[in-house]
């Protein structure tokens, strides 16, 4: 199992020079430490010069192990579910170039809080349905461009439905594309499951499984908490998963103290 951190590179105020050597002294930092990549959590993807940001990754032999769109909702509004069509288009719009930087940078794209949440004009039924006709649209996008989906289910208080894993393995099953796969965070995992069940039901569901975060229970590091990290990578360990597990935490004190402390728990557990 390989290991990243989640971080962003401000590419909406930095300018290029400034967001390239951000991003060096990032995998310099990630690098001593052992990391195998950097998720970026992203706005404006477009503005920044993939090429460049590639020669680096390269030179510190280092993986984009995925690309966060979140922000496209918290700052655009722009959503997958929304009830107005042209505002889901301009998602699916912002997932298209989301999904152009994926390809730049050989990496992955997350379709996390860009599904959004309803409002009085909504309901429930009619964003499962936008969502669901967003998403084909994007797997079109993805499959012509040869960039993995990844459908992260999250928690109830932060978005309205596909909340627990098996609704969300329903839905991928249901569009049915080699290019969408599912996104399990260990901190949406322990607010949304059953905890009598779920070691079970995640041993059944590893092959839909291509990226995990992680965050302990109060969304801080791994092992500040009482999640059961050594039972819930073992599941992906022994299933013979060689993907990402990618620490996207509160940070924490700093970034570079949880990023330090948690490749030394993870490191101790695994
Ligand atoms: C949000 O809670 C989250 O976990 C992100 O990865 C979603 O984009
Ligand atoms: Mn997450």
């Amino acid at each position: 199992m390989k290991l990243s951190i989640v971080s962003e590179l401000n590419e909406t105020r930095n300018s290029q020079d400034e967001i390239i050597k951000n991003f060096s002294r990032l995998c310099e930092f990630l690098k001593s430490l052992n990391y195998d990549g950097i998720e970026l959590s992203l706005l404006e993807p477009e503005k920044i010069d993939a090429k460049r940001l590639n020669e680096i990754r390269d030179s510190y032999n280092l993986e984009i192990s995925a690309i966060g769109t979140g922000s496209t909702y918290i700052r655009f509004g722009y959503s997958l579910g929304h009830q107005n069509e042209q505002i889901r288009n301009k998602a699916i719009k912002r997932i298209e170039t989301y999904i152009d930087f994926a390809q730049e940078l050989q990496s992955k794209v997350i379709i996390g809080l860009i599904r959004g949440r309803y409002n009085y004009d909504s309901s429930y039924k009619k964003e499962k349905y936008n969502i669901k006709s967003s998403l084909r649209e994007c797997c079109q996008l993805a499959e012509k461009n040869g960039v993995m989906l990844l459908f992260e289910p999250i928690n109830r208080f932060e978005i309205d439905s596909y909340n627990t894993i098996s609704e969300s393995v329903n839905l991928i099953e249901e569009i049915d594309s080699n290019y969408l796969k599912l996104l399990i965070d260990s901190y949406h995992t322990y607010l949304e499951e059953d905890p009598g069940f779920i070691w079970d039901y995640l041993k059944e569901i590893t092959q839909h499984v291509a990226h995990l975060h992680l965050a302990d229970c109060t969304r801080r590091a791994p092992g500040t908490g009482h999640f059961d990290f050594r039972t819930f990578l073992n599941i992906f360990k022994n299933a013979g998963y060689n993907g990402f597990a990618s620490i996207e935490t509160i940070m924490k004190p700093s970034f570079e103290e949880v990023a330090k402390q948690t490749s030394e728990y993870l490191r101790l557990i695994l």
